[in-house]
């Protein structure tokens, strides 16, 4: 069949930020919008001829639409084969092990990750390469050049494909496969966690509750937790993936997943909470009465690990997000292996990962994942965590008690000031910058700067250097603040400030983390000048 050529005009607007290009959901509607950027990523990866690729989203509005839009425009840009999830639902993490395990050339993962979805909420795109991971910045640059030039793009006229019967058919002699999302995510997790351990361990009453947020990991969570590993019916909550995530912000932490936080902190807590986000690669770990904060849970996640099966050789090196807190650095000296600090975002761990120099990585926005696939994993954590109580058989907060002695504690919190007028957050973080130099030695709220700069990375497998990553304050006694800009939301600018006091071994390890908080929040607050800037102090959301 010959394919279609569309004119069409170069957009400007289609920079892929953080985690792919999100954009509202009205946006990527738009007629040729979404077929623009598509395009541009195969003109950015060098064409689409006789390759292979995974597709699959997180089921919000739109995604099923914009899942045949691809398939028509892969075919007509050659592909040999697509592999789709049914119904076109993969999770992130699912779809990041289909492209490993099938060896595909890459895959496109539909997801706007924890934003809420429907026509009036939020959308995304993003483009994974051959080892799973999303695609590193020289790619997605070269896609974004692509989105400011390209005025065609190629489709072909065909039936929509049938994406609810699993099978191989067609369109336009590009054979498409639609498999089970589930199985072969679920065969991977038998092969690192000790399946017959956790069945033991439910049998013997442990109760747990996984809160899946009406989002794409409750076919997961329903088949491994309940289904597998034998936790009562019931276990797995908000299980059915909803176009519009039953209206919430299908968002791990303790704001929006608050009926599971209300539960946990109450007298009829179970052992053990879980939560997922849209996409399915982010956790929020929380035991009974007991909240584990992201950072602690990826330092516990590392301490432990060697008790399952699939890290009972021990870990390579332990990668962390720049924002996320030292407290996976500790164990890593611990253990004597190797430590690294990234920019925020997935992407930088992949190299990592790919040389053998990591095992484990995190981010303080709840993604937690190994070597196991290339993207955070949220059900993987889960399973981590159920694998070393198991073996551990201690509650989750003896284990946290227990850390926090060996290690210290790092008390830390993210605040966040949504949908602030864009130059507004530009003038604040640009007049930190220019101060950076001069900070050191001078006092905010009476706390004294020790140290200031601007994150840049390079990366130690490639040599590729990415500026520009975070402003970074040290203050005395331990504190740390750090400012960065969202590169995931679609309405303005995201303030972001992260927010991070040391406490040692022998050090009082029961405050309330915004209470421990409270000095160096007062001096970042001084310091930046907040209220003059932007209008207020108060953050929208603080995890
Ligand atoms: C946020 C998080 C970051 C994460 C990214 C994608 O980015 O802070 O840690 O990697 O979302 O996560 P930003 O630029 O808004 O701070 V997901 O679950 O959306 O793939
Ligand atoms: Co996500």
């Amino acid at each position: 069949m010959t394919p279609i050529t569309v004119e069409t005009t170069p957009i400007d607007g289609q920079k892929p930020g953080t985690s792919g290009l999100r954009k509202k959901t009205r946006v990527f509607m738009q007629p040729g919008y979404l077929e623009n950027f598509v395009q541009a990523i195969f003109n950015g990866i060098g064409g689409a001829e006789g390759k292979s690729f995974v597709i699959g989203g997180d089921g919000r509005y739109f995604n099923a639409t914009a899942i045949q839009t691809m398939l028509k425009m892969a075919a007509a840009n050659g592909a040999a084969k697509v592999i789709v999830g049914q119904n076109g639902l993969l999770s992130t993490p699912a779809a990041s092990n289909l492209i490993r395990q099938k060896k595909t050339d890459g895959g496109l993962i539909l997801s706007a990750s924890h934003n809420p979805g429907g026509i009036d909420e939020d959308f995304g795109v993003k483009y994974n390469t051959s080892n799973g991971g999303p695609a590193p910045e020289g790619i997605t640059d070269a896609i974004f050049a692509e989105t400011t030039s390209l005025n065609k793009y190629v489709t072909v006229e065909a039936p929509d494909v049938d994406l609810a019967s699993i099978g191989t058919t067609e369109v336009a002699g590009m054979a498409v496969e639609v498999i089970d999302p589930v199985t072969d995510y679920q065969a991977l997790m038998t092969t690192l966690f000790d399946f017959d351990k956790l069945r033991a361990l439910f049998a013997s009453g442990f109760t747990m509750r996984f809160d899946a947020m009406h989002a794409v990991t409750g076919p997961y969570a329903k088949a491994v937790l309940e289904e597998a590993l034998g936790a009562p019916a019931g276990t797995v909550v908000n299980a059915v993936p909803l176009e519009d995530f039953g209206g919430g912000h299908p968002d791990p932490n303790p704001v929006w997943a608050k009926e599971l936080m209300d539960l946990m902190m109450s007298d009829t807590s179970p052992d053990f909470g879980a939560a997922s986000d849209g996409d399915g690669d982010r956790n929020m770990i929380v035991g009974r009465g007991q909240y584990v904060t992201p950072s602690d849970s990826l330092a516990v996640l590392a301490a432990n690990a060697y008790l399952a099966p699939g890290y009972a050789a021990g870990l390579a090196g332990v990668a962390r997000s720049m924002p996320t807190s030292a407290a996976s650095d500790r164990v890593a000296e611990k253990l004597g292996i190797g430590s690294f600090e990234t920019p925020t975002g997935w992407k930088f761990f992949g190299n990592l990962l790919d040389a053998g120099m990591a095992t484990i990585c995190g981010e303080e926005s709840a993604g937690t994942g190994s070597n196991h696939v290339r993207e955070k994993d949220g059900l993987w954590a889960v399973l981590l965590w159920l694998n070393i109580l198991a073996e551990r058989r201690q509650s989750v907060a003896e284990i946290l008690t227990d850390h926090w002695g060996s290690y210290g504690r790092d008390y830390y919190s993210r605040h966040d000031y949504e949908a602030i007028p864009t130059d507004q957050a530009n003038a604040l973080v640009g007049s930190v910058r220019e101060r950076l130099s001069v900070l050191p030695g001078q006092s905010f709220a009476g706390l004294a700067v020790t140290a200031a700069d601007e994150f840049a990375y390079n990366d130690p497998v490639d040599g590729s250097v990415s500026k520009g990553q975070g402003l970074r304050i040290w203050f005395e006694g331990g504190a740390r603040a750090v400012l960065r800009l969202s590169g995931t939301g679609t309405e303005g600018a995201t303030l972001r400030v992260y927010l991070e006091q040391y406490a040692d071994q022998a050090a009082d390890h029961g405050l309330d983390a915004q209470v421990a908080l409270a000095g160096v929040r007062a001096a970042l607050v001084e310091l930046c000048d907040m209220q003059a800037h932007i209008g207020r102090i108060d953050p929208d959301v603080m995890t």
